[in-house]
């Protein structure tokens, strides 16, 4: 039985829209927050605490987003705060040397082994960025290949059939993108290794490196096919290019060794960003030494940042990985038992409403596509019924349940996520999956 959904009032964030409008493009500063894709207007944030949001109206949501996948421990974690404000005593920022950057990076080394060395940036995009052009440094090679629907942000040559946003609006690149520099990318299927061995038959010696996202999460999450990552790897080591593993999204989060450790893979760079900041603007590169001591002063590569390895940033950072590898016993089969429950009573839901739901999870993120399945690939997720998604999104939100705002973003869970959460979000979609019947 399903109860009515009446929706909750938004008369403040309505106004602070209205004057973001004039503002910023869109009303945001990043396109996917305008909700064009699930329609209605974006709620504002206030104050997040644990897996809870609340808006500037006062009205409350379970999150699962999660800031797009930092806050596997819930906002407002207390050693995270604690650090930060800790940390903000003694200045927000230096541009020089300080002691916490040596303390991150050695975590994240403990826990990414295939780092030798890494640099500090302050966003996944900078970290992607500046492994392409140290991949194409050691290579002396220029065309990169990159798979459809994976998303590196947006730099230039990255943005070639990209996930994420890009997705979202149904746009195949971005304008601006010079035609000259789009022809180096290829963008091939995923978990297609014969699409692979095409590409560097088609290209022999010109290919610098294969970047991708080890599980698939702005496409929706699309785990690898059983094989997939070690052929990767096979195959460009037989061709002497590097592979790239970002790790933005799926660091920290699929394991505390990430994606890497889950599938062990070996790849030669890892980037990192999101869990690795705790919350606040942090990205890395890392991988072998070889390759890393070619950035400069050491090597002839340039790459730099006033507020990498910013002391704000490594403080939330340390406090959010020094916890998850401290409790990493308990936190990553709590993640996925929590995770378990919410993806299958939700998808347990759909069978009983008779709508076609294709779950896709690894660990603590996944995603409801609105499709009969399989989603393997980029193609098959954009089969998906975003019009059914955006229908199940606002009767969701309606209901106090945030889910990310597009079929092809995935949703996180944090260790806050409780049974309380999971029931009420699993009585929440039972409703919402009604209003999808209801076109
Ligand atoms: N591209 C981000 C998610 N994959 C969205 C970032 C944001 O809107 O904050």
């Amino acid at each position: 039985m399903s109860r009515p959904i009446s929706a909750p009032a938004h008369s403040r964030s309505q106004a602070l829209q209205q004057r973001a409008e004039h503002l910023f493009p869109g009303g945001v500063n990043s396109p996917v927050r305008a909700f064009r894709a699930v329609g209605g207007a974006p709620p504002f944030l206030e104050s997040a605490q644990g897996a809870w949001l609340t808006d500037a109206d006062g009205n409350r949501y379970i999150d699962y987003f999660g800031s797009w996948g930092p806050m596997i421990l819930g906002h407002a974690f207390p050693p995270a705060v604690e650090a930060i404000e800790r940390t903000a005593r003694k200045s927000a920022s230096f541009g020089a040397s300080t002691e916490s950057e040596g303390d991150l990076a050695e975590r994240v080394v403990a826990c990414y082994p295939a780092i030798e060395k890494l640099r500090f940036v302050s966003s996944g995009t900078e970290a992607t960025m500046s492994a392409i052009r140290l991949a194409r440094a050691a290579t002396n090679r220029s065309v990169i290949v990159k798979f459809e629907g994976n998303y590196h942000g947006h730099a230039d040559g990255l943005l070639v059939k990209a996930g994420s946003g890009v997705a979202t609006f149904g746009i195949p690149g971005s304008a601006g993108v010079p035609e000259a520099v789009a022809h180096l990318t290829l963008a091939l299927p995923y978990n297609d290794l014969a699409a692979v061995e095409a590409a560097f038959a088609a290209h022999k010696g010109e290919i610098a490196a294969v970047i991708l996202e080890p599980v698939v999460g702005n496409a929706g999450c699309i785990p690898p096919a059983p094989g997939y990552l070690g052929g990767l790897r096979a195959i460009t080591r037989r061709e002497g290019a590097l592979l790239i593993a970002d790790e933005v999204m799926t660091g920290f989060r699929v394991s505390l060794g990430g994606a890497v450790q889950l599938y062990k893979m070996d790849p030669d760079l890892i980037t990192l960003g999101k869990i690795v900041g705790g919350g606040l603007p942090v990205g890395a590169f890392g991988g072998k030494r070889a390759i890393m001591d070619l950035l400069a002063p050491l090597g002839p590569v340039y790459q730099a940042g006033t507020l990498s390895g910013n002391p704000l940033a490594m403080a939330a950072g340390i406090a959010t990985v020094s916890y998850l590898q401290d409790h990493a016993a308990e936190i990553y089969p709590q993640l996925e038992a929590a995770s378990k429950a919410v993806f299958e009573g939700v998808a347990a839901e759909a069978v009983k409403a008779g709508v076609p739901l294709t779950t896709n999870r690894v660990g603590s993120m996944g995603t409801w596509f609105f499709a009969s399945g399989p989603v393997t690939n980029y193609d098959e997720a954009a089969k998906s019924d975003t019009a059914a998604f955006g229908r199940f999104h606002r009767a969701m939100l309606d209901q106090g349940v945030w889910l990310p705002p597009s079929q092809f973003e995935a949703a996180f869970l944090s260790a806050a996520h409780g049974k309380a959460e999971i029931d009420a979000t699993i009585e929440a979609a039972r409703t919402a999956l009604q209003a999808v019947l209801t076109a």
